[in-house]
């Protein structure tokens, strides 16, 4: 994930080439990456004018079968009173011609804005290569997250990963040991462990990345599985990655054994945890501070997985840390 400052106009056409430069590296055409180019200049424009600075995520959706990208703009400004009423053309708080979120609804794939006055805004839009953009706001996926290197650091010792179907879905996180380029090597050894074999137990997911991190410096791993029939969600992890599961406000929080993957690693447990309807999945990095909470948001656990991700992100990452937060829904109706 690519996460650009924005707090001077000057910084606004450096992050339009920057994302410009990554949706054609995505595969995007001409058309599509015209429609990013407008879309970053208006989410980096009101972050300046209405967010007193903030920061402008990008990635690549890589569970999706055409080119998709998707951004986050995040400021801890005044936040936008009336949510509605500054996505109807024509309005704005800041008298500019009123063309900035218009805009960029006209222009995207999915829009999905969480704001409270006083409390900053967070604006999620999704932007794919190939296909006009016709429906502004829906939900192309339940599950989602940020995933961020150290600030400062280009390698990100964190990763995540999704396998399985709708309602069966397989969910790993993990943290190579420190951060930088060795801890980044051992995520990526992790991920491709998991894709190679997810479709087994937790308990022989894990096994098998602990094998596969023998020559690496070592992770906190943690795998976790929905099964939406059952209600069920099946969770077992090694060192310090947290799971909470979220239902009607009650939080319930998974457990991980301690241990290092490829190191040490003591005896592996899976736990099973009431999945339900309404219930809403967290995954995360100790790159998110263990008091995190969502009781302090009115409404975010209806929005898009990314948008809740981003927001903590915002609100509690810690500075010296690769970060990863996952957030999935129940997919199933
Ligand atoms: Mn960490």
């Amino acid at each position: 994930m690519i996460c650009l400052p924005v707090s001077d106009s000057s910084q606004v056409s450096e992050a339009r080439r920057r994302i410009a430069a990554f949706a054609e590296s995505v595969g995007f055409d001409a058309i599509a990456t015209a429609r990013v180019s407008l879309i970053i200049t208006e989410l980096a424009t009101n972050l300046i004018k209405h967010g007193n600075g903030g920061a402008l995520l990008a990635e690549a959706d890589e569970y999706s079968k055409s080119p998709a990208l998707e951004f986050l703009a995040l400021d801890r400004g005044e936040g936008m009173l009336d949510v509605d009423q500054c996505m109807r053309d024509g309005y704005t708080t800041v008298g500019s011609p009123g063309t900035g979120l218009g805009a960029i609804q006209r222009q995207s794939h999915a829009l999905d804005i969480y704001s409270r006055p006083g409390a900053g805004a967070a604006i999620y839009v999704r932007s794919e290569s190939g296909r006009i953009p016709t429906v502004a706001v829906e939900r192309p996926h339940t599950f989602a997250a940020a995933c961020l290197p150290k600030h400062g650091e280009e390698a990100n010792g964190d990763a995540w990963a999704a396998a399985g179907t709708a309602g069966n879905r397989t969910y790993l996180v993990v943290d190579g040991l420190g951060h930088g380029l060795a801890a980044a090597e051992a995520a990526q050894a992790a991920v491709q462990e998991f894709h190679r074999c997810a479709g087994v137990s937790i308990t022989e997911i894990l096994t098998s990345i602990h094998q596969a991190l023998r020559h690496t410096r070592g992770a906190a791993v943690a795998v976790a599985r929905t099964d939406e029939s059952r209600e069920e969600l099946v969770f077992g992890g090694v060192g310090n990655i947290g799971g909470a599961i979220i239902t009607d406000g009650k939080v319930r929080k998974t457990v991980s054994r301690n241990g290092t993957a490829g190191l040490t690693v003591p005896r592996i447990q899976e736990y099973s945890y009431p999945f339900t309807s309404g219930s809403t999945f967290f995954m995360y990095s100790d790159g998110l501070v263990s008091s995190w909470n969502c009781a302090g948001y009115p409404g975010l656990l209806a929005r898009h997985p990314l948008l809740i991700a981003g927001v903590l992100f915002r609100d509690f990452r810690r500075e010296r840390d690769d970060v990863t937060i996952l957030v999935a829904n129940r997919e199933l109706p």
